[in-house]
């Protein structure tokens, strides 16, 4: 009987020390976010963390993540941290019980942790960025030392008085939380209005007119098939792929580009409003369609937008840059972005006479912050991670041979052109068409080449000349459509193949997304009842 009672207390003890160690926790990161709301909040722990992982991740494991997860995939990541932290605490907590200094030690330990990832970050401004980390540490390993401290070492002890009988600790717990809630939603509000700034700059801009608008969209270049991706990617379904867990929020009142770099001979800082009024160079209207080169065959992360930006050719002519073709000694354009994101794109293709451009506007409005806002690079023809830097702020003139950019750093091509793709949006994979008509339609792209012939087979068939929407422009995705007559019920493999402008037929060989782009033809299944 005695035994019983004795295991029970202690069970009860170790439940109240992984409480105290949850709470401690708790309270590290609401504090945490009070601070670096007052710093920035890219420096909270979770979110330097989260931010150092993405960076050192292999290679494998990413492409896996946002292949699994898609755009949650940093959502995910931030869960996963939460519960490895938890993990930790409760075990910290229940380690304070016997040994108090070597548990609250251990919190310290985790804002050192917090610390480095924070400071060590591209875009950190140096030691202030460690506040959030330690402020949070020091709290919690304090709460944690004095709660543990309180607990009655066993019933007699409380009975004895000195340390706290249960009503107690719950009185401290339950205000242990309700300030650690304050502080993360004080943060949390403070961090909403920093943002506020930039989300004003954004409802004041008028876009331009371009001096050179797109040229009208044929009407034929919409099919009206269930199902079809629509022409034009709305801005709210746009595919999203970076590597930022918070969204730059970028006053566009203050943001400036800095123009330098081999062969500059003429330094130029631009403001938003040069973009604006045209002194930095023609503005454009385009269609463009952007793909990720982690695009899976029949994959999700394409999309196309109307974009109006300044045609960047003009804005290199102006600082003297000349591309190699014409005697330039820099042969890679380097963007860097706010938070230290680095996208190396060919000054050939940036000068060759595409529509290469600093975007401002996305098919009608301002940039969203989550796709750059105030300015992103659209190059047609290159993958986005050559050619597409969002939230940029910096363009250095270099060599290929100087500089490997942050996602050439982990194994991908220095250069990408995008490859010719074809995907099947309808039907989906294992739909159920009835005996009849099917209509069979989807996209195919092959930016700066443009699209010749779109071709469809029915399990081991001929291939068969799919229609072909009219052509807005070679730098985006064209529709076709295949009128299928499924006759016999049962299981069928449609499979899509396109042709470029160049003649060149999509190959049927599967390649991997890594290093430059995955290729081969898309099929999907159906069962026709
Ligand atoms: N600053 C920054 N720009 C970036 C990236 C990024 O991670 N950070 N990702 C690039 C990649 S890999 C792609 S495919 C495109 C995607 O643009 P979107 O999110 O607007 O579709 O942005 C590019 N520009
Ligand atoms: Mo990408």
């Amino acid at each position: 009987m005695r035994g019983v009672t004795k295991n029970r207390s202690r069970w009860g003890r170790t439940a109240r020390g992984t409480l105290c160690g949850l709470l401690a926790g708790y309270a590290a990161l609401a504090v945490a976010e009070l601070v670096a709301a007052a710093v920035r909040p890219e420096s909270g722990p979770v979110v330097a963390v989260g931010a150092t992982a993405i960076d050192r991740t292999p290679d494998a494991l990413k492409e896996w993540a946002i292949r699994h997860f898609g755009t949650d995939d940093k959502l995910v990541l931030q869960l996963g941290i939460l519960g490895v932290l938890a993990v930790l605490a409760m075990a910290l907590g229940v380690l304070a019980l016997r040994f108090r200094r070597a548990g609250a030690a251990g919190v310290l330990v985790f804002g050192v942790v917090g610390a480095l990832a924070a400071t060590g970050r591209p875009d950190s401004r140096g030691a202030v960025d460690a506040l959030p980390s330690v402020f949070g540490a020091v709290v919690a390993a304090g709460l944690l030392y004095w709660l543990v401290g309180k607990l009655p070492a066993d019933r007699s002890a409380a009975a004895a008085g000195g340390s706290w009988d249960r009503r107690g600790f719950v009185i401290a717990a339950t205000a242990a939380a309700a300030a650690s809630t304050g502080a993360g939603l004080l943060g949390r509000a403070v961090n909403g209005s920093s943002g506020q700034g930039a989300v004003a700059s954004r409802g004041t801009v008028v876009l331009p007119r371009p001096a050179s608008p797109a040229a009208p969209v044929p009407a034929a270049a919409s099919l009206q098939v269930p199902g079809l991706s629509p022409l034009f990617t709305p801005n709210d379904d746009f595919y999203r792929v970076d590597t930022a867990l918070v969204v730059p929020k970028v006053n566009a009142a203050t943001w400036r580009l800095e123009i330098h770099g081999e062969g500059v001979t003429r330094r130029r800082t631009i403001a938003f409003d040069d973009l604006l009024r045209g002194r930095a160079g023609e503005l454009i209207e385009r269609d463009v369609t952007l793909a990720c080169v982690s695009n899976e065959v029949g994959g999700p992360y394409v999309g196309n937008a109307r974009w109006i930006g300044v045609r960047l050719a003009d804005l290199l002519n102006s600082c003297g840059v000349r591309p190699p073709s014409r005697g330039g000694s820099a042969d890679q354009l380097v963007a860097r972005s706010v938070d230290g994101m680095t996208i190396g794109t060919p000054v050939e293709a940036v000068m060759d006479g595409r529509d290469a451009m600093l975007a401002v506007g996305m098919n009608g409005q301002p940039l969203p912050f989550a796709h750059g806002f105030p300015v992103r690079m659209v190059v047609p023809g290159l993958y986005g991670y050559v050619s597409a830097c969002k939230w940029i702020a910096d363009m250095e003139l270099t060599t290929f041979a100087a500089y490997d950019a942050y996602w050439v750093q982990r194994s991908w091509a220095q250069q990408a052109p995008v490859k010719t793709q074809s995907r099947i949006d309808t039907p989906k994979p294992f739909a159920r068409p009835k005996r009849g008509t099917v209509m069979v339609a989807g996209v195919a792209w092959a930016q700066h080449r443009g699209i010749a012939r779109v071709e469809v087979r029915v399990d081991d068939g001929p291939w068969q000349q799919a229609r072909l929407a009219a052509e807005d422009t070679v730098d985006t995705w064209r529709q076709w459509s295949f009128a299928w007559r499924a006759t016999t019920s049962g299981s069928h493999t449609l499979t899509v193949r396109a042709t470029d402008g160049t003649g060149t037929a999509q190959p049927e060989q599967r390649t991997p997304t890594v290093p430059n782009g995955a290729s081969g033809w898309h099929s999907v299944i159906v069962n026709v009842g």
